[in-house]
């Protein structure tokens, strides 16, 4: 497979990863329909585990089923599924080699009253799924921040130095966060950096408001306002300057059910403002698998512009 000069590009920031690191992220670059672009759409399915399963997949129940995400990642011609373990352990054989996968190694669920995660599968597990990635949550202001970020610290360098790729979901919340402060600008930019610190390959976030909300940070902001912060594209530059200057890639997730103008936007928005593409579970897999098909090719054709 020849690389683009654009994945070949995004390889150089890497500076000390062996060939089989490099090697999957160019996977994860190089397939579906923005293979070689440098830009992502991934299908994240593991709402079974963090809201349960109803509430994930009774609007679509085609979706229970572990091989229809694979199908639906495959038709959409998407650059990589993540899951945790049960989920791809139930379809790995059928669809070994076919497309990139991420293997969710910690999981959360909303019978818990603390924000926090399990550590539910390894790298070892990555290895013989097959997977080119492992993914991470850590909620950065939880009580169990500083754990979740020392399990995240031994699990990637195992993943490293057998060349797999670390994706990192950085959350914030926890008791000095309410929900505008969750999403805010200044939280998402410090989550998506922290991420980039602890070593992450591939960092994801929800997309940031415009809101500023520490009041540590307020001060700095308003001697240095972040350029068109009104604009979602404006926000993603700041997020996406906070990834190391852009030295790694960033994805934005997609949330809860939204109209196919909501996600459309948004993409619109991550595109113009230089972020990497979206992660998109309940507006892919909540919908038929024709519908899902309809509206992540048009963001993908947003991506491709
Ligand atoms: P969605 O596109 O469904 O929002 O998926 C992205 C994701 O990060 C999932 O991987 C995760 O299960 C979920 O969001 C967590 O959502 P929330 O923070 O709303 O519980």
């Amino acid at each position: 497979m020849q690389l683009t000069p654009k994945v070949r590009e995004i390889l150089s920031w890497y500076e000390s990863d062996n060939p089989g690191t490099k090697s999957n992220i160019a996977r994860i670059l190089m397939q579906g329909k923005l293979g070689g672009t440098g830009r992502m759409v991934i299908l994240p399915v593991d709402q079974g585990f963090e809201h349960g399963p109803a509430r994930s997949f009774a609007p679509n129940p085609a979706a229970y089923d572990p091989h229809y995400h694979f199908e639906l990642a495959l038709e959409a011609g998407l650059n990589a599924y993540a899951a945790p373990l049960g989920m791809i352990e139930a379809a790995a054989a059928s669809y070994a080699g076919c497309v990139p996968t991420i293997l969710k190694v910690n999981s959360s669920n909303s019978l818990s009253t603390t924000k926090d995660q399990a550590v539910t599968a390894g790298v070892d597990d990555a290895l013989r799924l097959g997977c080119s990635a492992i993914g991470f949550t850590i909620y950065p202001g939880s009580e169990y921040q500083f754990e979740m970020m020392e399990e995240l610290r031994e699990l990637a360098a195992e993943a490293k130095a057998v060349g797999l790729v670390v994706v990192v979901w950085s959350y914030p919340r926890g008791p000095m966060l309410d929900k505008t402060g969750e999403t805010a600008l200044d939280i998402c930019a410090y989550a998506a950096h922290m991420a980039a610190l602890t070593g992450a390959h591939i960092i994801k976030v929800k997309p940031p408001t415009d809101a500023i909300f520490l009041d540590a940070a307020k001060k700095t902001y308003e001697k240095a306002p972040v350029p068109d912060i009104a604009t979602l594209a404006g926000r993603i530059q700041h997020v996406v300057q906070a990834c190391l200057g852009g030295r790694r890639l960033v994805v934005f997730s997609g949330g809860e059910q939204g109209s196919d103008d909501s996600m459309l936007d948004m993409a619109r928005g991550i595109h113009a403002g230089g972020g990497n593409g979206s992660i998109v579970g309940r507006n892919a897999f909540q919908r038929s698998k024709a519908d899902a098909v309809k509206l992540l090719s048009a963001m993908i054709d947003i991506y491709k512009a």
